[in-house]
């Protein structure tokens, strides 16, 4: 039986994750943070098999406790402070916990495993928001790193520290350009949850309007489902390697909600949605758009939920747990 270690286990891939690796067989451990962490209890009750652990990116020895106590064959980075916005408000522990906390998992993981180091594969959780000013359309592999948040400077740290430990330990490290990918257990901070509920609120006559930012920018977004599959594929393969992992499609704000108003009969959704400076941010990433050829090719790895079933699925799901909430 493989065993697997995931930091980030109550985020949202965290929990597809876990799940994907129980359904494969792994013992998986979770490393969860906080004394009283709320979404522990959510864990638990979605992945009873999944032995919780804790501790914290920032504190290398809870994370050499935690791989002491899992001894695994796979590692997967996903804890990070997320949200792109929050980083420009909280920039130097953005930097601790999503730049400096991928080097202690690497650095907890090398010492822990001694001469063994070869036997374990590890998987970090790189972004397309390094792309930020995009030097090239579509993005690859390849493609000029250019971040545009204190986030996406962090992510940019964590991911040549991933290569760097590749190439001068020979450790099996391999990084995940994935770029957006969204489900019904997005957190409400992110700009299609925020959509998805306020949707169904206003459709149940719970809220009158959507206070939002930007319309104009793009994203590539893809299913949380499908994205942890790549991760899991990665560390399958006998070489670690960087892998873009994207639709290839791209849709804007405005399309969201397009879609997301259409699905509960609304079609013009311009006298709700209101545009508020406090949801700009300080430097825009634009554009997203990825090309995920060598994850098809290498991997044999394809996107199956397209744009408007991502967006219907998250506004039905929003509109049960409204209804639920009465
Ligand atoms: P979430 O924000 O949903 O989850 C982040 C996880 O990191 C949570 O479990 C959180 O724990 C944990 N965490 C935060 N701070 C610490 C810390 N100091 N020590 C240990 N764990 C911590 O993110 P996603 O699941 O959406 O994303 C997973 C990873 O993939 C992240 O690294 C993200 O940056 C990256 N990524 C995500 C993309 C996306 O579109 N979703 C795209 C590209 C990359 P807690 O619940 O306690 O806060
Ligand atoms: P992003 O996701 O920054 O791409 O990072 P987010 O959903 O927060 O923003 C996407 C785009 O929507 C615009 N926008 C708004 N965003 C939010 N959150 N709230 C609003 O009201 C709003 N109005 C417009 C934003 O300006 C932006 O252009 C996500 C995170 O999951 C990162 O961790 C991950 O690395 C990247 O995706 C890939």
């Amino acid at each position: 039986m493989k065993r697997a270690l995931i930091t980030g286990i109550t985020g949202q891939d965290g929990m597809y994750l876990g799940e994907l690796l129980v359904s494969k067989g792994y013992e998986v451990y979770g490393l969860v943070r906080g004394q009283n962490n709320p979404k522990l209890e959510i864990v638990r009750a979605l992945l009873p098999s999944v032995k919780l652990l804790f501790g914290d990116l920032t504190d290398l020895s809870s994370l050499l406790r935690a791989l002491d106590v899992s001894r695994p064959d796979e590692i997967y980075n996903l804890g990070a402070i997320s949200f792109v916005a929050y980083s420009w408000e909280n920039a130097s522990l953005t930097t601790d916990v999503t730049g400096k906390g991928a080097l202690n998992i690497l650095e907890a993981t090398r010492l822990h495993s001694g001469d063994d180091l070869g036997r374990i594969r590890f998987y970090q959780a790189s972004s397309s928001e390094m792309f930020g000013k995009v030097q090239e359309v579509p993005q690859k592999e390849s493609t000029l790193l250019w971040p545009r948040s204190p986030y996406g400077v962090a992510k940019v740290f964590a991911h040549y520290m991933t290569i760097n430990y590749r190439e001068s330990y020979g450790m099996h490290a391999s990084s995940g350009l994935l770029f957006n990918h969204e489900s019904p257990r997005r957190g409400p901070e992110f700009v299609t949850r925020k959509v998805s509920q306020a949707v169904a609120r206003i459709a149940l006559g719970k809220q009158d309007k959507i206070v939002m930012g930007n319309l104009d920018a793009s994203r590539d977004w893809g299913f949380a489902g499908d994205y942890v599959e790549a991760m899991w594929l990665m560390l399958q393969q006998d070489q670690a390697d960087d892998y873009v992992i994207s639709t290839g499609e791209t849709h804007t704000i405005h399309e969201l909600l397009d879609v997301a108003f259409h699905h509960v009969g609304i079609d013009d959704w311009r006298p709700l949605v209101e545009q508020d400076p406090a949801f700009m941010r300080p430097a825009e990433v634009d554009l997203l758009v990825g090309d995920p050829t060598k994850a098809a090719t290498v991997l044999g790895w394809k996107p199956k939920v397209g744009f408007e079933q991502l967006v219907t699925m998250m506004v039905e799901s929003d509109l049960a747990e409204q209804k639920s909430l009465a």
